[in-house]
């Protein structure tokens, strides 16, 4: 297939005026009927085309007279009048057959859609592309009791409804349910004084899980009309909850769908680390309202424009919600874990990529995290009153409108008068810059010298110097603050900064807040680690000098050049104790860096890491602090135990992060005693899952996964659960095995992404197992994501990204991994989607 290229970017040549459409729903043979008003662009003449994959055409006609089009697999053409004309269509599409859960599905007996970012072209005939934006009418017709669509509720019969939605959306925002269905409902008055019915969707056992997304849902509203002044501009907001989804969820206008686990919870069933994901996508979806869905993008190049700033939006929420500097430190440690790491391999693309292949394969880390850095790095260069006020300029000018990237930089250069060229480059450039710091100290004066790089990335050799803020404070030697936090502007490769007067030599603090998405170089000794985490009064360095320090200690211990060491283990031991400090902030502190993040830290140190090897050594780490901190771990144990009800908050959510984080290290020397009394007491599912995994974590906990199982059987997402912390919490040797094991069981649902995640992605999870030196790991995962393929190109080709890093291994893995990558890359009828990242990952 031929790579698509920004640069082609062509505007369409007919533009739609308005869209009716009629479902008449059958699972295998659903027949949509389309009515859509079509004039030329005056802009853009040019010959009309509508896109339109694995559809059968049973009719069409022009302004009423029957025409007979041209079609490929992949479009219709067909002579039109020069003017403005009306398109009638009748297609057969087979709902049930569909298993890419792409286009109009059927999951557990209920229709659904999926079309961002091309299904709509698997529905009907239509120009499926975001800069073509027209109101849309629907109706469906089916006996099922629950038909939805996007927009107002229209009319309403025995058989069918009607749905209008006024707001011109582009087709990949259409959405259409049908099903027996159950709502949670309630309403939303906005600052205006509309009123809104809310709603969310459930198969009727479900129907006890809905409560927090809805409150969830309620608080996004209003948050959004006070930090925003977004308000929300439909009578109704309906989500609905899908078993079968390939993504989290999807912002569809007025009818968001959602895979079950993003919004599905109770006290039982669902972790606080779920409430939290679940808290934050319902955000996200909503902020779409305003910034995705009344503006959208002109193409798929500028994804990053509504997702970039949708995943700013819904962080900025989850800190005001929750703790910020624990919200920081969580999404810093997922933009290193997942973002990072695309950046420093083969699978390197710019936030704004120049060209695909598969639009769904850059639905990805770089579009969605590293741009949301990016519109933080902005909002920091422009200061947070500018900031809004080129929000309210983006909102007044480009509101109905399709937009790029360079529209977005307008508003801030024309709200600002700043000058943005330079921070252009960001959207265009790939790769993970490094910032190295060095520093000078003379009679007062304190300099901080920056060099700023990037490295090559695949096809971009050369790269330009960027805009990077960096975010210093200077603490004196006593602790206390010399200079509170202060702003710096790289913008060369070399750049020095000098603070005068000081009265000490200070111990500066860099790149606080984590203020850009880059690695930081710094020559920095034990004792200035220890003492930024004992006084730096920024929490997110204060975490990171922990982190620092623990990556240092085990990646020395992985190369054999030391053992675990007691200064790290006393400091790790003071935080511990520390109750002025938040627990999850503690807890935080005590989560060791994980073994992939030891892996790409040896390669960038040009060492080829052993997986086994730093498996044994986070071991020999844990262990060694819980033998240090035995005491601590148990009163602070104590001392988090649950009081009163469960409550999904932030305060609650910290004590047990921290509760579970001490019974795991517990379990290491009491061998699984407290974390089988905590299973057995366990009133949620945070206590039940903490405690499994403290004990199969310690090799024990047969019978609790037993009885786990048991209990949960017919509950799909806590199923879920089980499956995937046996894989990924098992023995490197045992893994592959496991997998294996489970993937013969008769609940191995394959074809529901949920499940083949959690054992697929659950072994991928487990480095070790994964990375095993008989490559059972690798075979298991290849194998699975061949069968998978001709399925579920989408899902196949994401879980793909697990090979990325294989260029960093010895060389009988790499031969082993590149061998796996060649069985995929060879099976017949691949898909576009999982050939194109093979060939990305081989290149
Ligand atoms: N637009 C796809 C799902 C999301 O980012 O919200
Ligand atoms: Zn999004």
């Amino acid at each position: 297939p031929q790579p698509i290229y920004l640069k082609d970017y062509r505007p369409p040549a007919w533009l739609v005026e308005d869209v009716k459409l009629t479902f008449r729903l059958d699972p295998t043979a659903t027949r949509v009927l389309s009515r859509i008003r079509f004039v030329p662009n005056p802009d853009a003449p040019g010959a009309f085309k509508l896109d339109g994959e694995k559809l059968k055409l049973i009719s069409a006609a022009i302004d009423g007279v029957p025409v007979e089009p041209e079609i490929t697999d992949t479009q219709l053409t067909c002579k039109t009048p020069d003017g403005p004309f009306t398109w009638e269509a009748e297609v057969e599409i087979d709902p049930q057959g569909n298993t890419t859960l792409e286009g109009l599905y059927m999951s557990n007996g209920m229709y659904c859609t999926q079309c961002e970012a091309e299904g709509f072209r698997k529905i009907t005939y239509y120009p499926d592309r975001p800069d073509v934006m027209a109101p849309f009418s629907v109706r469906i017709e089916s006996d099922l009791p629950v038909l939805l669509s996007n927009g107002n509720p229209g009319k309403r019969g025995d058989a069918f409804a009607e749905w209008i939605d006024p707001w011109p959306k582009p087709a990949y925002l259409f959405a259409l349910v049908a099903g027996e269905l159950v709502a949670h409902e309630d309403s939303f008055t906005t600052a205006g004084g509309k009123d809104v019915d809310l709603a969310i969707w459930v198969r009727e056992a479900d129907i006890g899980k809905c409560a927090f997304g809805m409150d969830a849902l309620k608080r996004s509203m209003l948050w959004d009309e006070q930090v925003y002044g977004r308000e929300y501009d439909l009578d109704v907001f309906n989500i609905v909850a899908v078993d079968d989804f390939n993504m989290g969820a999807m912002e569809n206008k007025g009818l968001n769908i959602f895979n079950s686990a993003a919004v599905l919870a109770s006290p039982e069933t669902a972790t606080d680390a779920n409430f939290e994901r679940i808290e934050s996508i319902i955000a996200h979806e909503y902020f779409h309202n305003w910034t995705g869905n009344r503006i959208t993008c002109r193409d798929w190049f500028q994804l990053c424009l509504k997702e970039g700033l949708t995943v700013f939006r819904d962080q900025q929420f989850s800190a005001d919600e929750r703790s910020a500097a624990v919200r920081r430190i969580d999404d810093v440690l997922a933009l290193r874990a997942r973002q990072f790491r695309e950046d420093n391999g083969p699978l390197a693309h710019p936030v704004r990529p120049q060209s695909f292949v598969e639009i769904n394969n850059f639905y990805t880390a770089t579009v969605y995290e590293k741009g949301a850095e990016l519109i933080r790095m902005l909002k920091r260069l422009v200061g947070d009153n500018a900031y809004y006020e080129a929000l309210e300029l983006y909102f007044a000018r480009h509101d109905g409108q399709a937009c790029t990237i360079e529209d977005w930089l307008a508003v801030f250069e024309d709200a600002t008068g700043r000058d943005l060229s330079q921070f252009k480059r960001w959207y265009s450039q790939a790769g993970t810059p490094r910032v190295y710091v060095t520093e000078d100290w003379r009679d007062g004066s304190y300099t901080l010298q920056f060099h700023q790089e990037t490295p090559p990335t695949p096809g971009q050799d050369e790269k330009r110097s960027l805009v990077i803020p960096v975010a210093v404070g200077l603490l004196a030697q006593n602790g206390s603050e010399l200079r509170g936090t202060e702003v710096l502007e790289l913008t060369s490769r070399e750049q020095s900064f000098t603070f005068e007067n000081l009265p000490e030599r200070p111990v500066p603090s860099i790149l606080r807040e984590f203020s850009a998405p880059v690695i930081l170089h710094r020559n920095s000794d034990k004792a200035e680690r220890l003492f930024l985490l004992r006084h730096d009064t920024d929490s997110f360095n204060k975490w990171e000098a922990a982190r620092g320090l623990m990556k240092d200690c085990l990646t020395g211990m992985a190369l054999g050049e030391n053992t675990a060491d007691e200064d790290l283990l006393s400091a790790l031991a003071d935080v511990l104790r520390d109750d002025t400090l938040d627990p999850a902030f503690r807890a935080l502190v005590l989560q060791q860096p994980s073994e992939d993040d030891i892996a790409q830290t040896l390669f960038e140190a040009n060492t080829t890491p052993d997986p086994t090897r730093i498996h044994q050594v986070s071991e020999q780490f844990a262990n060694a602090f819980a033998a240090h901190a035995e005491g601590s771990l148990a009163s602070v144990f104590t001392a988090m135990k649950p009081e009163g009800v469960y409550a999904p908050d932030a305060q609650g959510a910290g004590r047990r992060a921290l509760l579970n984080a001490s019974l795991t290290l517990l379990s290491r020397r009491d061998g699984g005693e407290r974390a089988a009394e905590q299973y057995d007491t366990a009133d949620n599912m945070t206590l039940q899952l903490g405690s499994l995994s403290a004990l199969l974590r310690v090799g024990s906990g047969i019978s609790q996964l037993e009885r786990f199982y048991d209990q949960w059987a017919d509950d799909r997402l806590v199923l879920d659960k089980w499956f995937s912390m046996q894989v990924a919490l098992a023995t490197p040797g045992d893994a592959a095995r496991i997998a294996t094991d489970l993937a013969e069981h008769p609940k191995f649902d394959w074809k529901n992404p949920n499940r083949f995640r959690a054992v697929v992605g659950g072994l991928a999870s487990n480095a070790a197992g994964f990375h095993h030196a008989s490559g059972k790991g690798y075979d298991f995962v290849s194998d699975w994501l061949i069968r998978l393929d001709p399925v579920n190109p989408q899902t196949t080709a994401r879980m793909s990204t697990v090979f990325e890093t294989w260029r960093r291994y010895d060389a009988d893995r790499q031969d082993l991994m590149r061998a796996a990558l060649g069985r995929i890359q060879s099976s017949p009828g691949l898909s576009r989607d999982t050939g194109e990242m093979v060939a990305r990952i081989l290149e």
